[in-house]
């Protein structure tokens, strides 16, 4: 709470004759968050807004500051600049883009208030700049993803065959898009794929499904579509359909995407899309477990990578290795898809 409103408070409640140490108390539980969330642009973030908004509500002694960029790096520069004002205790930033942070997370650390990261990564040249990430190993769910296609061609006897691939990518300078675009890339050259072409379809279903639609009339030989995630994965969907070709296991392109929403895994229970990796949104209580800590004075984990499944359309592929370390893959099921939690 601001401290002119604390204030105002004290001489309103002196004047009615309350006790001024009650209202100091009830203001000091209250931890007052600013959150610069990203957008609105996907499944995954509207996942994600829902499960901040419902754990740093009201109830759970809290006083959220939300605001919606609109996939604007500007945007997210004027909210911080407001949540500096108005003296919040935390400062949480999904970050748009990785660049372009150094400056306003000085304010924010002169001001003396910590910032957490959530989601994608900043790239600030001191890491002091910021208290605590926490979010997901974007190159690791490429390299799963494209480890989980190598082994299924094989498995499908179809390890000869020449691949063209295209990548859907997500928001250019995103953690998300730069992580899993370098996890294609990397085994496209180890296995001997063609990516054909690539270009952003800003992690929405609009711009998805528009590329998707340029990318087949100028390629007639795709056999793969790697979507950066869900919500391309639909609109490349509906841009094959259109274009009177097929996806599924045996369609005339196998589609492939991150995020395994509700949505997503729904087409991966349909083979449409073929294997969906998950990337966890549910970031509301991790942050608040930091956040807690950081009131009791405790040392928190500077950086913290959540824990991630593999989905797919069938069981050929149970498992995936990668660095030596093996990933199970879950065929989906009806009964998974109604447990999960977004
Ligand atoms: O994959 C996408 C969203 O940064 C992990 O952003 C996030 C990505 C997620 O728009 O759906």
């Amino acid at each position: 709470m601001k401290k002119k409103m604390v204030t105002a408070l004290l001489a309103v409640s002196m004047l009615a004759g309350l006790s001024a140490v009650n209202v100091m108390a009830a203001d000091d539980d209250t931890i007052t968050v600013g959150f610069s969330q990203v957008g609105a642009e996907s499944d995954w973030r509207t996942a994600n807004t829902e499960s901040m908004k419902s754990t740093f509500s009201e109830d759970n002694g809290y006083e959220l500051i939300f605001d919606d960029a609109q996939q604007k790096q500007e945007n997210q520069l004027t909210a911080i600049r407001n949540f500096i004002q108005q003296e919040v205790d935390y400062i949480v930033l999904a970050p748009v883009t990785e660049t372009g942070w150094d400056t306003v997370l000085q304010e924010a650390k002169d001001a003396g208030i910590p910032v957490i990261i959530v989601d994608r990564m900043v790239d600030v040249s001191d890491d002091s700049l910021y208290t605590a990430w926490v979010g997901s190993n974007f190159k690791l769910e490429g390299q799963k993803a494209m480890a989980w296609l190598d082994a299924y061609l094989e498995a499908k006897g179809r390890g000869d065959e020449e691949i063209n691939l295209v990548d859907i990518q997500g928001t250019i300078g995103a953690s998300a898009q730069i992580g899993r675009t370098e996890g294609l890339e990397e085994a496209a050259k180890e296995y001997g794929w063609n990516i054909v072409a690539q270009q952003t379809g800003e992690f929405t279903q609009a711009k998805g499904q528009e590329v998707m639609e340029s990318m087949l009339k100028q390629h007639d030989n795709i056999n793969v579509v790697y979507c950066e995630n869900d919500n391309e994965a639909f609109g490349a969907i509906d841009a094959i359909e259109a274009a009177g070709k097929t996806v599924g296991p045996d369609g005339d392109i196998l589609v492939m995407s991150f995020d395994t929403t509700n949505a997503g895994l729904t087409d991966t229970l349909s083979g449409k899309i073929i294997c969906d990796t998950e990337c966890n949104p549910l970031h509301g209580p991790r942050v608040e477990e930091i956040i807690k800590k950081l009131e009791d004075g405790k040392d928190v984990e500077k950086k913290a990578y959540v824990e991630e499944e593999m989905f797919a359309y069938d069981d050929t592929v149970k498992s995936v290795k990668v660095d030596d370390k093996d990933y199970d893959v879950t065929k989906i099921t009806q009964e998974i898809l109604d447990k999960r939690a977004y």
